[in-house]
C-alpha cells in the first residue's frame, strides 16, 4: 500500500483520445452554461447544482471506462453523466420535467438514471452514492464481470459515516471500485478547512488499506493519470483506491446562490485563471494536437447539439395525470 502525491503532469493519454476528450470537455462545460441561463429566466423547475470548473474529473476518467462500466454521480452530476455518454438532448428534456427525458421528467437533475451508459441514479443524499456503488462492485464481482465502477463524491461527504463505512467493505472483500473525492473546497456554505482537519483526504486511505492519490482536478491529463492507474488495478481483482481530485466550486452551491458572502472575491477570482477547459486547449495546443479549425468544428457541433437538445425539450410534450404513479414502486 502507498500514497503517491501527483504534483506533477505527465502526459499519458493515447493521442487518438485527445479529440473526443475536448468534445466531452467542451459538452460538459456548454451544457452548464446552458442550463444555468434556462434555469435563471425561469425555464426550468427544480433546482440545479453547477459542476461548472470541476468537468476535468469526471471526463478524464471517462476515457478510461468503457462499455459495461458503471459512474456514480452525486447531485452536482451533469458533467458526469454527459462525459459517460448520456444523450444532453434527453438530459435537456429531463431537466424540462418532460415526457421525453430520461426518467420521464421524475427524476430531474438529482435523481437522473440511465441504465445503459451506467449511470444507475444520481443521488441527492450527501454520502448515500458509495453505499450503493459497492453494492453494483459486489455484483460485478459476483458475476465475475471486467467491469468497475467509478464512485463520485464531495469533500462534505468525506465525512459522512456511510462513506467510511462504504470504502471499509469494498476494501475488505477487494471490490472492483474507485472512490472519487470530487474535493471543489466546499460543502454549501462551509469551507473546508471548517468541516475536516486533514489538509490532504487521500492520506485516509491508509486506515483503509488501499492506495490513495491526489491529484490536480483541474488538469485533465493529471487525473486521468492516476485513474488509469486505479481503475487498471479495480479490473484486475486488485481492489480499490480513493483519489483525491483537487479543484475548485466557482458558482454557489446551487444556482441562485451568489456564493459572495462565505469566501473572498480574490480567492474565487484567482480560481477562474486554472479553468480546466482553457488548460487542456492550451495543452492540446502546445502538444499540437488539435489546430484551431479542428477546435472550431468540434465547438460548433457540440454548439449546434445544445440548441437541438433545447427546443427538444422545450417542445417535447408534458407527462399526463395518468402517468403520475408510473415508474414508481415504493
Ligand atoms: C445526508 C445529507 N445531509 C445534508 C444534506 C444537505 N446538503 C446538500 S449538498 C450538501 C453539501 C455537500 O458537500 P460536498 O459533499 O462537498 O458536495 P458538493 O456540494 O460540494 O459537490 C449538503 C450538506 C443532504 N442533501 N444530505
Ligand atoms: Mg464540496
Amino acid at each position: 500500500m502507498f500514497l503517491t502525491y501527483y504534483k506533477e503532469t505527465r502526459v499519458s493519454i493515447p493521442k487518438a483520445q485527445l479529440p473526443e476528450l475536448y468534445r466531452r470537455l467542451y459538452l460538459c462545460r456548454q451544457f452548464e452554461n446552458v442550463t444555468i441561463k434556462l434555469f435563471t429566466n425561469n425555464e426550468l423547475p427544480g433546482f440545479l447544482h453547477s459542476q461548472l470548473g470541476q468537468e476535468a474529473i469526471p471526463v478524464a476518467i471517462s476515457g478510461c471506462l468503457g462499455d459495461g462500466d458503471f459512474m456514480q454521480p452525486t447531485h452536482r452530476g451533469h458533467a458526469d453523466m454527459l462525459s459517460k455518454g448520456m444523450d444532453p438532448r434527453k438530459m435537456m428534456a429531463e431537466l424540462y420535467a418532460k415526457k421525453t427525458g430520461y426518467n420521464q421528467g421524475k427524476g430531474g437533475s438529482m435523481h437522473m438514471a440511465s441504465v445503459k451508459e451506467g449511470i444507475l441514479g444520481a443521488t441527492g443524499i450527501v454520502g448515500s452514492g458509495p453505499v450503493i456503488s459497492i453494492g453494483v462492485a459486489l455484483a460485478l464481482q459476483m458475476d465475475k464481470k471486467p467491469n468497475v465502477i467509478v464512485s463520485f463524491f464531495g469533500d462534505g461527504a468525506t465525512n459522512e459515516g456511510s462513506v467510511h463505512e462504504a470504502i471499509n467493505m469494498a476494501a475488505l472483500w477487494n471490490l472492483p471500485i474507485v472512490f472519487v473525492i470530487q474535493n471543489n473546497q466546499f460543502a454549501e456554505s462551509t469551507p473546508r478547512k471548517d468541516h475536516q482537519k486533514v489538509d490532504d483526504i487521500s492520506i485516509r486511505a491508509e486506515g483503509y488499506g488501499i492506495d490513495g492519490y491526489t491529484c490536480d482536478g483541474n488538469d485533465l491529463f493529471a487525473v486521468y493519470e492516476v485513474a488509469s492507474k486505479a481503475i487498471k488495478k479495480a479490473r484486475k481483482g486488485g481492489g480499490p483506491s480513493l483519489i483525491n481530485a483537487v479543484t475548485y466550486r466557482i458558482l454557489g452551491h446551487y444556482v441562485g446562490d451568489p456564493g459572495n458572502l462565505y469566501r473572498d472575491k480574490e480567492e474565487v477570482e484567482n480560481a477562474k485563471k486554472r479553468d480546466p477547459l482553457q488548460m487542456f486547449k492550451n495543452k492540446l495546443k502546445e502538444m499540437k494536437a488539435l489546430d484551431d479549425a479542428a477546435f472550431k468544428r468540434i465547438e460548433s457541433e457540440v454548439d449546434a447539439l445544445l440548441d437541438e437538445a433545447v427546443t427538444f425539450g422545450r417542445e417535447s410534450p408534458e407527462p399526463q395525470d395518468e402517468e403520475l404513479m408510473a415508474y414508481i414502486y415504493s
